[in-house]
C-alpha cells in the first residue's frame, strides 16, 4: 500500500504526478476554513506533510500520529517547532541552496530601489510630474563601492557578497556564527562584530534564520549604532527586526531608509506605518518567487518527501 500524504499547497501537476507515482496524494491547493477540516481528517493516517508555512507543533502534530515526514517548501523553517517534530522522531526537510541566486537578486534590487529611489521616481513619471529638468531634491545615493554589511552570511548571503563584490566593488563586512572562508577568500568579505558591522555599513542587509535567538535581533540600539546614511535590508523574516524601533529609527532621520521583504505580521497590516514612509521600499515576501525557483523548491520538497518515505535519509534533512 502507498503511504498517504497530504500536499498543502498549489503544486505543478508535473511534481504531483512523480509524488503520486509512490505515494497516495491528498491535495489541497491551500487550508482555508472550508479545507482545513478536510485537512485535519486527512492527517490521520498520513505519513507524509508537504508545503510552507503551516505551522507544525504538538497541536498539530497530536492529530497526525502516523507521520513520518514534514516536507517545508522554504529553507526558512521557523514553522516547524523542531523541538516537538524531533521527540516524535519525525524527519523534516527544508530547500537550500536552490533558491540563492535568485533571493540575493530580490535583496540586490531592494538595495538598488532604495538607494536609487526607483519606485518613488517611477510614481513621479507615470503621475505626470517630471515637466521640467530633475533637481537635487530627487538625487538618490550610490551603492558602488559603498560598504555592505552582511549579517548570517550562509548560502544567500554569499550570493549576494559576490554580486556586490564582483558586479558594485562594494566592500563586504560580515558578521555570522561561524567564519565563512568560502565568501573571505572569493569575494573579500571581512569577519567583524556586529557592532563595527553596524557602525561601518552603508548598507546593512540582513539575511539569519528567525530562531530564537535571533528575535529582534535588530532593534533601538543597533539603529542607534548604524549610520545616519545608512539603508536597512531585511529579507529574513520580520521578526527578526524590532519593528517598533526600525519605525523610530526611521522616524528620527536615524538612519537613511530601509528595504524590506519581511514584516512581523504578513499581509503586512494596512496602517503600518512603514507603508507611508517614502524612503521605505516594501515587497511582499517574494525573495524566492520567481517561476523557475518556485519550480525548484517545490521540486527538491517532493525529492525530500519521497525518499523519506522510502527510508532513505532525505537529502535535506534538518539536523537539530
Ligand atoms: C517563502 C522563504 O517563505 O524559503 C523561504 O524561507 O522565505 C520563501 O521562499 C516560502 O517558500 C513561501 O512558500
Amino acid at each position: 500500500m502507498k503511504p498517504k500524504v497530504i500536499v498543502y499547497k498549489k503544486l505543478d501537476k508535473r511534481i504531483l504526478d512523480d509524488i503520486a507515482d509512490s505515494c497516495e496524494v491528498i491535495y489541497f491547493e491551500k487550508l482555508d476554513s472550508e479545507t482545513y477540516p478536510v485537512f485535519l481528517e486527512a492527517l490521520k493516517d498520513a505519513q507524509g506533510l508537504l508545503g510552507s508555512g503551516l505551522k507544525v507543533d504538538n497541536k498539530l502534530l497530536d492529530q497526525a500520529p502516523h507521520l513520518k515526514i514534514v516536507s517545508n517548501i522554504s529553507v526558512g523553517y521557523d514553522n516547524l517547532d523542531m523541538a516537538a517534530i524531533t521527540e516524535r522522531g519525525i524527519m523534516a526537510t527544508n530547500t537550500p541552496d536552490v533558491l540563492n541566486d535568485t533571493v540575493a537578486d530580490t535583496i540586490m534590487g531592494l538595495i538598488l530601489s532604495t538607494a536609487r529611489r526607483i519606485p518613488e521616481l517611477d510614481q513621479w513619471v507615470k503621475s505626470g510630474q517630471w515637466e521640467s529638468g530633475l533637481g537635487e531634491k530627487w538625487f538618490g545615493v550610490d551603492v558602488h563601492h559603498k560598504v555592505l554589511g552582511i549579517i548570517g552570511m550562509g548560502g544567500i548571503g554569499s550570493a549576494v557578497a559576490k554580486r556586490a563584490h564582483f558586479g558594485f566593488d562594494m566592500e563586504i563586512l560580515y558578521h555570522n556564527r561561524s567564519r565563512n572562508d568560502g565568501a573571505e577568500e572569493k569575494y573579500g568579505a571581512a569577519y567583524c562584530s556586529m557592532e563595527e558591522l553596524l557602525r561601518k555599513s552603508d548598507f546593512v542587509c540582513l539575511m539569519t534564520p528567525l530562531t530564537p535567538e535571533t528575535v529582534n535581533l535588530i532593534g533601538k540600539r543597533e539603529f542607534e549604532l548604524m549610520k545616519e546614511s545608512a539603508i536597512f535590508i531585511n529579507a529574513s523574516r520580520g521578526k527578526t527586526v524590532d519593528e517598533e524601533a526600525l519605525i523610530q529609527a526611521l522616524h528620527k532621520g536615524q538612519i537613511h531608509g530601509a528595504g524590506l521583504d519581511v514584516f512581523v505580521q504578513e499581509p503586512v497590516n494596512k496602517d503600518n506605518p512603514l507603508l507611508s514612509m517614502k524612503n521605505v521600499v516594501t515587497l511582499p515576501h517574494i525573495g524566492s518567487a520567481t517561476n523557475e525557483t518556485r519550480f525548484k523548491m517545490a521540486l527538491t520538497a517532493a525529492e525530500n518527501l519521497v525518499s523519506g518515505l522510502q527510508g532513505e535519509i532525505p537529502p535535506n534533512l534538518i539536523r537539530k
